[in-house]
């Protein structure tokens, strides 16, 4: 090779021989594996003849007992000379990584993403043009406020990353499951965030808003106002990471082939439909199993009910931006669906667990910078800034390559004059690290070839630092939010206000934020206020409006066809239960791809009714009573067996599991003698249980009090109809 020939050569030719090849033939076979094989060259798999070794490669026949001076069983000082040992200890020590200053607890999954239509009136963007495309994806969920190891559950607005492995480059979506943010300027983001984290005397409290600061802090500043309506909305405790919406919040724009720009909002929609948590629940949970939605996530791509989201843009054409009462680009303000309609052109599904959890969901970096030809900024005030902050807090996290760590790394060439740097590991062929240079070695792309499109844009102004007067209107769409609510998720709201203020110690904290409240519903605020304590607003003080708008309600997201697949399933036993029901309960569930899980008094083997009680007999449960609790299924189901029976209707966990589930509105069946469990644990007039053979359901709860042969089927359809309830 010539000094011009190993100028240009592409960076990739430092991957091993062969992988091109591989990376080439996924390329052509459709580049949805793309990814995952890149990360198979730097993957490794453990195998029977691995030995452990140093991390300079010798193997260890020690890896326990230090090398030191002993003599017999007199144990002498330790050798400084050990360099394994040191090793060792040396790489434990520096184990750690400053966590993310926001987002730090999240998850993360592998999938693919293709489309429905092409946006090409739109965008040049391939990936939403090019329908026989299907991209690598890698999105990382998460919580806002609380550290690495802190509960899943809280009440919080959860992150929503998407990282897109285009073949024209990383394109990353950062968004949020909630529309709207609680500022419109970068420049306060260390504001917010100061405010809503512990406060700084003592630390306390960990992932809570339920704080002085917080409600002190939003207060005075109004524009927050919108966002933390939803964030005392039931989109604040997900059942689910798979059944949440996202957005990508800013306002972006995408370029057509003719230079056209539109102005364009992102959204994610779950065809398993939008569903939240009772707060009892979610607050439970949070000690109960702290990781429930990783484990969520993680279960249901295991089990192959691999979660799917529609993608949708709403689009304004440049130039007609000026018409509505916000301004489009004000991240705290919603593009009302009734005026710009979301249109859908393409769905993710995710179908990949991480294979290590440090080096791919830690390590992912994303950036609202990241752009491929065909999306652009726009003046979003806040996306402006955020464009700076994530590159940035990179360098902290992860250090100056990072854009080069695997998880990183784009899947098409990636090659320019950035060198050096700790931690680099590229080697780039060649004697120039310069442009332009003699060889003409990997000179700018042109148009043709690609580049990222800069289409002009006119921009004339004073330099000033103020907002303009739609920016300065806080309450319209936080009034518009709330008058959409469904009856029930108001008195969620309510109640999480209550909640909210109640730990606020500070009566100016929470009387101003009852008289705030009054800004936007008399009724809220007096609820809330009546709650807490302080002066009861009398009068709405700020009118309201009385507008609705569609989509705002998560009663609007159903899911887009009803199952019961990935849903957990809680079928609890004693001995002497009714097998029959038993067996068609649990295999009709696995058949619809629902996870049943026995849960019994203990987890040893339980006998059914009419069976001798010897090992080989019974069923083995997944858990016992104490174990789990009901918060952690979405449905419980009990099958008779008077014996069976007798022993949970006398056990207080047992009661309280089904009570529990009651309260939490899950869905709950049962046949035979389960009635008396559930007239006994209910003990309410008005729920209605079977006394025949005929189900009834009330409030729920899916009751047969006899099960013939014949009806075994219906109680099968009962037992799937029950947790489609949910
Ligand atoms: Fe941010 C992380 C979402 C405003 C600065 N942000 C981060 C993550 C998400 C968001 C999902 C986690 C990414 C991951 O999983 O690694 N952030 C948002 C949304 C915003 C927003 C939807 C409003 C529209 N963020 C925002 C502003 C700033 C930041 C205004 C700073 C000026 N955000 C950061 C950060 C983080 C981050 C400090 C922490 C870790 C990281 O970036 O990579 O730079």
């Amino acid at each position: 090779m010539d000094n011009r020939e190993s100028a240009k050569a592409p960076i990739s030719s430092s991957i091993v021989p062969g992988a091109l090849n591989k990376i080439k033939d996924m390329a052509t076979g459709g580049e949805k594996g793309r990814k995952l094989a890149q990360l198979d060259q730097v993957s490794q798999n453990v195998t029977p003849d691995d030995r452990i070794t140093t991390d300079w490669g010798v193997k260890q026949a020690n890896t326990d007992d230090w090398l030191s001076i002993s003599t017999g069983d007199k144990i002498g000082p330790s050798l400084l000379e050990d360099s394994a040992a040191r090793e060792k200890i040396h790489r434990f020590d520096h184990e750690r990584i400053p966590e993310r200053v926001v987002h730090a607890r999240g998850a993360g999954a592998f999938g693919n993403f293709k489309l429905y239509e092409s946006a090409e009136d739109v965008t040049m963007a391939p990936v939403l043009t090019d329908t026989s495309r299907e991209t690598p994806i890698f999105v990382r969920f998460s919580t806002v406020q609380g550290s690495r190891g802190s509960a899943d559950t809280v009440r919080d607005v959860r992150g929503f990353a998407v990282k897109f492995y285009t073949q024209e480059g990383n394109w990353d979506i950062v968004g949020n499951n909630i529309p709207v943010f609680f500022i419109q300027d970068a420049i306060k983001f260390p504001d917010i965030i100061h405010a809503v984290k512990p406060e700084p005397h003592n630390e306390v409290p960990q992932a809570q808003t339920a704080h002085n600061n917080f409600w002190d802090f939003v207060y005075l500043h109004t524009e927050a106002t919108h966002m933390y309506m939803w964030a005392m909305s039931d989109r604040a405790i997900p059942r689910s990471y798979r059944m949440m919406q996202g957005f990508g919040v800013n306002t972006f724009t995408l370029v057509n082939k003719e230079g056209k720009r539109h102005f364009v909002k992102f959204h994610w929609t779950p065809t398993l439909g939008v569903h939240s948590f009772v707060w009892d629940e979610a607050l439970k949970l949070a000690g109960q199993d702290p990781d429930f939605h990783r484990k969520d996530l993680y279960e249901a791509i295991e089990n192959g009910a691999y979660p799917k989201w529609k993608f949708g843009i709403q689009t304004i054409p440049e130039g007609e931006e000026d018409q509505f009462d916000f301004d489009v680009l004000d991240a705290t303000k919603v593009w009302p669906e009734d005026i710009i309609p979301v249109r859908y052109i393409g769905e993710l599904e995710l179908n990949k667990n991480v294979d290590e959890y440090f080096p791919q969901t830690e390590q992912v970096a994303f950036c609202t910078s990241h752009m491929i030809p065909g999306i652009g900024h726009s003046d979003d005030p806040l996306l402006q800034g955020r464009s700076f902050s994530y590159q940035d807090t990179q360098l902290s996290r992860l250090g100056i390559n990072w854009e080069e760590l695997p998880i990183n790394k784009p899947v098409c060439p990636m090659m320019n004059f950035n060198r050096d740097g700790q931690g680099r590991h590229t080697i780039t062929k060649g004697t120039v690290n310069y442009w332009p240079n003699r060889f003409e070695a990997r000179p700018p792309a042109k148009k043709e070839e690609g580049a990222y499109p800069e289409p002009p844009v006119p921009v004339a102004g004073v330099k000033v630092r103020t907002k303009s007067a739609k920016f300065r209107e806080h309450y319209n769409q936080a009034q518009l939010f709330y008058n959409s609510m469904s009856p029930p998720e108001k008195n969620h709201m309510a109640a999480a206000f209550a909640f909210e203020l109640d730990h606020c110690e500070d009566p100016i904290v929470y009387e101003r934020m009852s008289e705030r409240l009054a800004e936007i519903d008399i009724e809220l605020a007096q609820t809330v206020a009546e709650m807490v304590g302080g002066p009861i607003p009398e009068k709405q003080t700020r009118a309201n409006h009385g507008k609705t708008a569609s989509g705002l309600s998560q009663t609007e997201y159903p899911p887009e066809k009803p199952t019961i697949a990935s849903r957990r399933i809680a079928v609890i036993v004693a001995d002497g239960f009714d097998k029959t029901v038993y067996d068609a309960v649990t295999t009709a569930l696995k058949a619809s791809s629902a996870l049943p899980f026995t849960i019994a008094p203990r987890r040893s083997e339980i006998y059914p009714t009419g069976v001798e009680k010897k090992p080989g007999n019974g069923v083995q449960p997944d858990h016992h009573l104490e174990g789990m609790r009901s918060t952690m299924f979405d449905a419980i189901f009990v099958p008779g067996g008077a014996e069976s029976i007798k022993t949970l209707s006398k056990s207080g966990r047992a009661v309280h599991w089904v009570r529990e589930a009651f309260g939490h509105l899950k869905a709950i069946g049962g046949t035979g003698e389960a009635v008396e469990l559930f007239k006994m644990a209910f003990a309410l007039p008005g729920i209605n249980v079977s006394t025949d053979d005929k189900a009834v359901e009330s409030y729920g709860v899916v009751t047969m009090a006899k099960v013939s042969p014949q009806s075994l089927s219906e109680t099968v359809t009962i037992a799937k109809e029950g947790a489609g309830l949910l």
